[in-house]
C-alpha cells in the first residue's frame, strides 16, 4: 500500500498513478471516463483512491451520466437532502457560484454529510467553469492526522464518540418552516460517530471529527469537549497532511469521504465557478474494537518521529540539574539562561548560581555565533539597544569567563567542552 515514492505504471491498463504529496493525493493518467473502466482498470483506480485518499483525473470531458456511471462503480449513488439538485437526476448537484450566488458553507474544513447515520463513501466533483484565479479545493488526510498524534493522545481519544448535526443548514429554516425542520430532525437524528474511525477497506485509523457538523463528545464536560474538539479539528489544518487542488475545466476529483476532510477556498468570488457533483453512499462509521492497542496498519506516507528524549527544551525545574548531565560532547552547543533582571540592567553582576542551562542544542563543533545569537541565548529573543556595543561585548566576555569557571569547578573536561560551546568561541581564545 505504501507506494508513495515513484510513479507507478500499470502497463496492463496504461494507467499511471502519480502521487502528489507525502501523505495524500495522486493524479491518475491514462483513464478516459467517457468509456466504462474494465474490471482491471477499475481495481487500479479504486485502490489508488483508497490508498491516496484523493484522486485527480484531468481532461475528463464527460456528461453527468458518465460521471454518475463512474460513481456507481463504487456503490449506490446518494441524494443530498438539502442541496439543490437536477430535477431529473437528483443524484447530481450543480454548484454554480458567482456574484449573484456567492459560494456558501464549504469554506470550512468538513467531511460531507456526517449528520447522516451513514455518510457518503466518496464525493466526485468535476469542474466546468473555473475562475481565472483562486477557487482551489484543499484536502487533508485524516489518517495521516491520526498517525501524527502522540500515543497518549491516541489512547485518550480511543473509544470516544462525537455527536453530529446538520447545524449549518439550521438557519435556513425560519419560524414558518418549523414543521419541515422537525421532519428533518426526525430523518437525521444526530448520530454518534466514533472520534477515531477505522477505514472499512484500508483498515487505517482516521480522525473523524469535523468542525462543520460535530457538536460534542460523549462523556466529557462541555469545556473539555470543546477544547478537545478544537484541538482535533486543528489537525486538518496542518500543511503536511494536505493536498491543494488547482482546477482546470474538466478536472475530476474524487475524495474518500471516510478518510479526508476538505475545504473550498472562496477566494474567487465574485467570479463564476461551476462544478458537477455526485456522491456515493457509504456505511456506518465504526471505531477500533476493544481496548487500545497501537495501530499497525501500513499507510501512505510516514509521520516523522517526535523529537528524541534529551533534545527537548528543558522545562523550569529541570533546569538545575548538574551540567555534566546536560553536556554531551558530540557536537553540542550549550545554551544558558541568566538572571534576566540583572542582564536587563546590563551589569551582568552574576553569581555563579544565577545562570542555568536551559537547553542543549545540536550545532556544528566550533561554530562561531554572532552577538545577536549570544544575546538571544542569554536574554531571550528580543533585541534591545546596547546589543553589539563595546559594553555588551565586555559583558559577554565576563559572562563567558564565569561560565568557564563554573564548568571547570564542576567538570574537569570543561576545557574540552568550551570548544564546542559555540558560545563566543573566538572570544574565549582571544579574551
Ligand atoms: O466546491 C468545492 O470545491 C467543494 C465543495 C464541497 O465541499 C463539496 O462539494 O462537498
Ligand atoms: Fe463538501
Amino acid at each position: 500500500m505504501a507506494g508513495q515514492s515513484a510513479a507507478v505504471l500499470h502497463s496492463e491498463a496504461k494507467i499511471r498513478i502519480r502521487p502528489l504529496n507525502g501523505f495524500i493525493g495522486a493524479e491518475i493518467e491514462g483513464v478516459d471516463l467517457r468509456h466504462p473502466l474494465t474490471p482491471a482498470a477499475f481495481k487500479i483506480v479504486h485502490d489508488a483512491f483508497v490508498n491516496y485518499e484523493v484522486i485527480v483525473l484531468r481532461d475528463q470531458d464527460i456528461t453527468v451520466d458518465q460521471q454518475m456511471a463512474f460513481g456507481a462503480r463504487f456503490g449506490e449513488l446518494s441524494i443530498h437532502p438539502f442541496s439543490p439538485n437536477l430535477p431529473d437526476k437528483p443524484e447530481v448537484i450543480i454548484l454554480d457560484y458567482s456574484a449573484d450566488n456567492p459560494p456558501a458553507l464549504t469554506d470550512i474544513w468538513h467531511v460531507d454529510e456526517t449528520f447522516r447515520e451513514t455518510p457518503p463513501l466518496a464525493t466526485i466533483l468535476r469542474a466546468k467553469t473555473v475562475p481565472e484565479t483562486g477557487g482551489d479545493t484543499l484536502f487533508a488526510s485524516m489518517s495521516a492526522a491520526y498517525r501524527g498524534l502522540s500515543e497518549r493522545m491516541k489512547q485518550h481519544i480511543h473509544g470516544l464518540e462525537a455527536q453530529h448535526d446538520f447545524k449549518p443548514w439550521r438557519p435556513l429554516f425560519g419560524e414558518s418552516d418549523r414543521p419541515k425542520l422537525r421532519q428533518l430532525e426526525d430523518r437525521f437524528p444526530n448520530p454518534w460517530h466514533p472520534v477515531v474511525r477505522v477505514h472499512p477497506v484500508s483498515g487505517r485509523r482516521v480522525l473523524y471529527v469535523n468542525r462543520q457538523f460535530c457538536t460534542r463528545i460523549k462523556g466529557l464536560k462541555a469545556d473539555e469537549s470543546e477544547a478537545l474538539l478544537e484541538f482535533l479539528y486543528r489537525q486538518a489544518t496542518i500543511p503536511e497532511y494536505q493536498l491543494r487542488v488547482k482546477w482546470q475545466p474538466n478536472t475530476l476529483v474524487m475524495w474518500d469521504n471516510r478518510s479526508v476532510q476538505h475545504y473550498a477556498s472562496h477566494d474567487y468570488y465574485p467570479a463564476r465557478r461551476t462544478m458537477e457533483r455526485v456522491t456515493v453512499k457509504g456505511d456506518r462509521p465504526v471505531g477500533p474494537a476493544g481496548a487500545y492497542t497501537p495501530d499497525t496498519v501500513p499507510a501512505n506516507g510516514t509521520v516523522k518521529p517526535a523529537i528524541a528524549e534529551g533534545t527537548r527544551p528543558i522545562v523550569e525545574g529541570e533546569a538545575k540539574r548538574p551540567p555534566d548531565k546536560a553536556i554531551n560532547l558530540g557536537n553540542l552547543e550549550l545554551r544558558f539562561d541568566i538572571n534576566r533582571a540583572c542582564w536587563a540592567g546590563q551589569t551582568l553582576d552574576l553569581t555563579l548560581t544565577e545562570f542555568k542551562i536551559v537547553s542543549v542544542m545540536a550545532m556544528r563543533a566550533g561554530e562561531d555565533v554572532s552577538y545577536r545569537e549570544i544575546y538571544d541565548l542569554v536574554h531571550g529573543k528580543d533585541f534591545v539597544a546596547g546589543y553589539g556595543s563595546e559594553g555588551f561585548r565586555a559583558n559577554v566576555r565576563t559572562f563567558i569567563k564565569r561560565i568557564r569557571k563554573k564548568f571547570r569547578d564542576v567538570d574537569p573536561e570543561f576545557e574540552h567542552i568550551h570548544n564546542y560551546a559555540g558560545f563566543g568561541y573566538r572570544w574565549l581564545t582571544d579574551a
